[in-house]
């Protein structure tokens, strides 16, 4: 743990300005850029491990803190500092689908709970990285940018 989150979680210092990957923050959930939704998000193996594949989940609630199960939440990590990102290309788990219908229905996808995982990621430097979630859901699209420091 990084002795800025310790600070953060011990109450002390000036409250962050940008999101915080601290514990405390996932708890509420952060809000989204343009305020249309809520996420949770963990990363598993936790904390996140360095230069070791890991998944992010994330939970993603309405503004009002409903889950969201069917929309989309894609994960990037940066270094803006290199100007590089992950050395993988991760992929969004597609939640719990139904098969296609025998009439030639397309495939149906949810999240229940409104979880979405996306595996593959790595992170392989130490340093300050920002985690981009990229959403979809039924009030539009928003993202979120989130500081991590590795
Ligand atoms: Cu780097």
């Amino acid at each position: 743990m990084s002795l800025h989150l310790l600070a953060v979680m011990l109450g002390c210092g000036e409250a962050p300005s940008e999101a915080v990957g601290t514990p405390a923050a996932v708890e509420v959930g952060l809000p989204t850029r343009a305020g249309l939704y809520r996420l949770q998000w963990s990363s598993d193996p936790s904390p996140v491990p360095f230069n070791t594949l890991f998944a992010v989940k994330t939970v993603l609630l309405s503004a009002s803190g409903a889950p969201v199960q069917a929309g989309t939440v894609v994960v990037d990590a940066r270094m803006p500092q290199h100007g590089h990102g992950m050395p993988t290309h991760p992929v969004a788990e597609p939640g719990v689908c139904t098969p296609p219908a025998a009439d030639g229905g397309a495939e149906v996808c949810t999240h229940p709970d409104g979880v979405y995982t996306m595996s593959g990621m790595k992170m392989h430097m130490q340093g300050e990285w920002v985690i981009h979630f990229d959403v979809t859901g039924p009030a539009g699209n928003d993202s979120l940018d989130v500081h991590y420091t590795l």
